[in-house]
């Protein structure tokens, strides 16, 4: 009950942040995107994890309101990156399912691209694999999202539920490979992450999808998973989740 009401007031008073961790090229080591992260700064409790309070803000809804504000954070964030980057970059959002059972959530997506002038391929979504069978709405979303444009991730792929029916049936753009599986990979001997990475890799470009790695931690990470032909990743090697002024910064600064 406390934290649910402390999580009430932290929206109103301003205590939430976002941070922005870059999506590379593996090819060409530049940035294509970012994803949107939340951090809550509470002045009781101090830095609260995202695992310790998206649970109790799914459970009591405060999630809605709370995807609002990172949407409208992330994209006004984005119309800044935008303007002193004259490629196109993405933002990427983590939705919740109860937000996806929010009938108005996409004429709020809508709203907000129009309002910062932004084509809705650079609005990406990455839902987990649960979220397609928890909630009832999803098929029907993940349709309207595809036919509107915004592209879909598949977050965390491979723990989940993993059934691939699903990759048959939703319109889905994007496998991201969880970092589990990247931070396992042991190169010299070959082992079953770099088998299950090799292969989610394999089934993106067969599937017609694009695949991302998270996690990417060391140079050794990177060599195996291009060697694999993975496209684009993220991970504390190319750079942590970071304000939007060292965002801005990552691109006036290449590596
Ligand atoms: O950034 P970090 O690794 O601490 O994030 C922990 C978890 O919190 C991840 O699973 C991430 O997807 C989730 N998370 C971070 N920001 C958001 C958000 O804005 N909305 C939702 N639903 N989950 C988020
Ligand atoms: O669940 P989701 O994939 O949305 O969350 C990604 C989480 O992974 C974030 O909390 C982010 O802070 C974290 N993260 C990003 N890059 C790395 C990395 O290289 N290593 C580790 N351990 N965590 C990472
Ligand atoms: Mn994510
Ligand atoms: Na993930």
């Amino acid at each position: 009950i406390r934290m649910e009401n402390e999580l009430r007031t932290a929206l109103d008073e301003q205590q939430f942040k976002l941070v922005y961790q870059p999506i590379i090229d593996l090819e060409t080591q530049s940035i294509t995107g970012f994803e949107a992260l939340i951090r809550w700064q509470s002045p009781k409790r101090g830095f609260v994890r995202p695992d310790e309070f998206i649970p109790l803000a799914e459970s009591t809804s405060l999630i809605v309101p709370i995807g609002q504000w990172v949407i409208q954070t992330g994209l006004e964030a984005l119309t800044k990156i935008q303007k002193r980057v004259n490629h196109p970059v993405s933002m990427s959002f983590n939705i919740a399912s109860r937000q996806i059972e929010e009938p108005n959530f996409l004429e709020f997506l809508l709203d907000c691209a129009e309002k910062y002038r932004l084509d809705y391929q650079q609005v990406k979504l990455e839902i987990l694999e649960r979220t397609l069978f928890d909630s009832e709405r999803a098929i029907a979303w993940v349709q309207q999202c595809h036919a509107l444009g915004f592209p879909l991730v598949l977050d965390d792929f491979g723990t989940g539920y993993s059934s691939l029916q699903y990759l048959n049936e939703y319109n889905l753009n994007t496998l991201k490979i969880d970092k589990s599986f990247v931070q396992g990979m042991n190169v010299e001997s070959n082992n079953k992450s770099c088998s299950i990475c090799q292969a989610i890799v394999n089934l993106s470009k067969t599937l017609g999808m694009t695949v991302v790695a998270e996690g990417i931690e060391t140079d050794e990470h990177l060599q195996a998973l291009k060697s694999f032909g993975c496209t684009y990743g993220q991970g504390y090697f190319f750079s942590r989740p970071v304000p939007l002024e060292e965002a801005i910064a990552l691109f006036e600064d290449p590596r």
